[in-house]
C-alpha cells in the first residue's frame, strides 16, 4: 500500500499545483472507497494517476492516441485535453505497469464517466470534482457531503454543473458526458428515485 515511488515520478512530472490536485484526488478516492467498501489499493493507484496525461501537449496526446489506435473522436480531435484520461490510461499501462481493467478504466473515463460505471470509475470520477484544492465549482459543500450519501446522484449533479459550465462558456460537450447524465438519470427514474 501507498506506493510513493510512483507518487515521486508523478510529482516530477506535474506542476506543484497539479501535483496538489492529485494528491487530493488520491486520497479521495480513498476515502470514498472506505466509506463504499471499494477496494484500497485500487482507489490508491487510480487517484494517484488519473491525471498522469494531463502534463502532455495537445499535439502529443493526438501523436499517442493515433499511434496507439486509442480511437479519436470528433470533439477529443478539437478539444485534445478530453484525450489525457485515455492517453493516462496507456501511460499507467505501460510506464507504471498498471494491468488492472478497473484502475485502467477509472483513469480512461475520468473526464466524461461513461454509462454502466464500476463503482470505482464513480469514486474517481467524483473525487475529482470534490477533492480539497478545488474551490470554483458551484455548491462544493452540498456535493462533497452528497458524496458520501448518493454516489449516483453526485455523478449527475458534477454532470449537470460541467454541463452548465460548458455551455455557459459556449464549449463542445463530448457525447459521452450527456450520455452519462442521460443515464443516470435513467437509473434513478427505474428505481424510482425520481
Ligand atoms: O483534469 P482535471 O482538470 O483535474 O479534471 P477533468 O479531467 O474532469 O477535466 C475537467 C475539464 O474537462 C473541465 O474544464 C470541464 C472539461 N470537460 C468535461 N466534460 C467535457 C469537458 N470539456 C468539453 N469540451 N466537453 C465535455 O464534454
Ligand atoms: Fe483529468
Ligand atoms: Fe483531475
Amino acid at each position: 500500500m501507498y506506493d510513493v515511488d510512483i507518487a515521486e515520478k508523478i510529482r516530477k512530472v506535474q506542476s506543484k499545483k497539479r501535483f496538489q490536485h492529485t494528491m487530493g484526488v488520491t486520497y479521495t478516492s480513498c476515502a470514498l472507497a472506505m466509506h463504499y467498501g471499494a477496494d484500497l489499493d485500487k482507489a490508491y493507484y487510480a487517484g494517484l494517476l488519473h491525471d498522469c496525461a494531463k502534463h502532455l501537449k495537445d499535439e502529443k496526446l493526438l501523436s499517442l492516441a493515433s499511434k496507439y489506435d486509442l480511437g479519436v473522436t470528433g470533439v477529443e480531435k478539437d478539444n485534445p485535453f478530453l484525450l489525457h484520461g485515455k492517453v493516462g490510461a496507456l501511460i499507467a499501462e505501460k510506464t507504471f505497469d498498471i494491468s488492472d481493467p478497473e484502475i485502467l478504466d477509472a483513469i480512461r473515463y475520468h473526464t466524461t464517466g461513461r454509462p454502466g460505471m464500476s463503482l470505482l470509475e464513480k469514486i474517481v470520477f467524483v473525487a475529482d470534482y470534490i477533492e480539497p484544492n478545488r474551490d470554483k465549482a458551484p455548491n462544493l459543500e452540498k456535493v462533497r457531503a452528497l458524496a458520501f450519501e448518493d454516489l449516483d446522484l453526485t455523478v449527475i449533479k458534477v454532470i449537470e454543473d460541467t454541463l452548465n459550465y460548458l455551455k455557459d462558456k459556449a464549449k463542445s460537450i463530448d457525447p459521452m458526458t450527456k450520455e452519462t447524465h442521460d443515464y443516470y438519470i435513467k437509473e434513478r427514474i427505474i428505481h424510482g428515485n425520481i
